[in-house]
């Protein structure tokens, strides 16, 4: 304290710092002990603690925290029991950590459909935990529920959105920290559904009164929209198909694959033309400039000879009513109009 008395206020600030460290020396050397035992303790249980509570909640937190985007999924080579998967998904995080997960295999299933019954189980790869990373997944996908694949189809098929949660358990390792933490993958994505199918527009090609040498006696250009980000491969594909509340005929589209956006393709079907001509001559239609509202619901679905239920069912599952302007392409291809009253005497020469 000798110094305080000597130089006064303006060293006050020294002051208060060298018996600190005067005594830090004698203080240290004598409870060295001491010291030792609280080192010890930071190594033996708050290193432990950290490092066995700490990072896999950091771990688990920022992984809780990434994001999961869903960019695009490839169904092809449909099979009965099995078919090929590709997804493309981004996983955004906000980089602060630098962590290796470990590949694991992820369950995918129906968020909003109880009980939670997976429709496919995904094999993620390894990853790391940067900001903005691609997960691109080829596989082989055995289908082990055809129920839960039904399900997830048919929801597809008909809502706007779909919930779609991916869970699996896997390893993380912090760079750093040699052991590795157990951490769940847990994320829902909501992805855009087919809207069953709506905005399909059917172009006539040609009606005949005897059916061609398929035995179709209509052909049509359809354009199926695909609102979805899942393609997927069907194969040959039927349709029922009603006329106002009667079953009127088959629809069918060949080697019919759904990608997103639109999907034109050749369309055939063995029409009753006595129900079409009937309808023709009814009020509103007569009026309508000859433009049907036909319903179409999925019959069968068989690609490369298997039949393939899981499609078939969820394409069954409901009707999509498609105006069909069948009135002048039975104009352009037989040169009959259909007055309102119908045909009369005329209609048993035709049909
Ligand atoms: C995934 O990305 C690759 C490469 O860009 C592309 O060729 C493929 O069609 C994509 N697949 C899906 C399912 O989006
Ligand atoms: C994954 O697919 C996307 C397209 O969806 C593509 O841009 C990206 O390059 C692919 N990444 C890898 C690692 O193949
Ligand atoms: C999705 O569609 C299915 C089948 O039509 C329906 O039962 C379900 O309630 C829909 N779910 C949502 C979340 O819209
Ligand atoms: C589809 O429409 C037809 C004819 O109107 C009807 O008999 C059938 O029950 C409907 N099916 C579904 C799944 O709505
Ligand atoms: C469907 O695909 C098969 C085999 O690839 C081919 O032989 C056939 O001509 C195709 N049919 C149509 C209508 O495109
Ligand atoms: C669809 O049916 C046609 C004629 O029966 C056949 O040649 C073709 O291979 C079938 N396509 C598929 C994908 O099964
Ligand atoms: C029927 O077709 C003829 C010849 O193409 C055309 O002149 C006529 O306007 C059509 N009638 C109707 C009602 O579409
Ligand atoms: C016709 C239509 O709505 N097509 C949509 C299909 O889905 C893609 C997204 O994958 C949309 O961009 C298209 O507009």
């Amino acid at each position: 304290m000798a110094d305080v008395d000597k130089s006064g206020v303006a060293q006050m600030e020294n002051v208060s710092e060298k018996p600190r460290r005067r005594g830090c020396l004698g203080h240290c050397a004598k409870f060295w002990w001491a010291y030792l035992i609280a080192v010890i303790i930071i190594v033996v249980v708050v290193v432990p603690v950290v490092l066995l509570v700490g990072v896999p909640k950091i771990a688990q937190q920022k992984l809780d925290d990434a994001e999961l985007i869903l960019d695009g999924i490839t169904v092809t080579n449909t099979q009965g029991s099995s078919m090929t998967m590709a997804i493309n998904s981004t996983i955004k995080t906000d980089g602060s950590v630098h962590a290796d997960i470990d590949a694991f295999q992820g369950i995918m299933y129906l968020e909003d459909h109880q009980p939670h019954t997976p429709f496919a189980k995904i094999n993620f790869p390894a990853t790391t935990a940067d900001k903005l990373q691609t997960v691109n997944v080829t596989q082989f996908l055995p289908i082990d529920n055809v129920e839960a694949l039904t399900t997830f189809n048919t929801w597809l098929l008909s809502n706007e959105t779909l919930r779609v949660t991916v869970f699996g358990e896997t390893n993380v390792k912090v760079k750093g920290i040699s052991r590795s933490y157990g951490v769940t993958f847990k994320k829902t994505v909501t992805m855009p559904g087919l809207r069953h199918l709506d905005g399909t527009v059917v172009k006539p090609d040609w009606v005949g009164l005897q059916p061609d040498d398929k035995g179709n006696n209509f052909r049509a250009t359809v354009t199926i929209p695909n609102h979805s980000l899942v393609a997927f491969e069907l194969g040959n594909v039927t349709f029922h198909n009603y006329l106002l509340g009667k079953e009127v005929g088959t629809v069918y589209i060949d080697n019919l694959t759904l990608r997103p956006g639109d999907n034109v393709y050749p369309m055939r079907a063995t029409i009753d033309n006595g129900a079409v001509i009937e309808a023709l001559g009814q009020k509103p239609y007569c009026e309508n400039k000859g433009v049907l509202p036909f319903q179409i619901r999925g019959k069968t679905v068989v690609n490369n000879g298997q039949a393939l239920p899981y499609f078939a069912d969820a394409l069954a599952s409901n009707n999509q009513t498609v105006d069909i302007p069948i009135g002048a392409a039975i104009n352009a291809s037989l040169g009959v109009v259909v007055p309102c009253g119908g045909l009369g005497h005329k209609r048993a020469l035709l049909f």
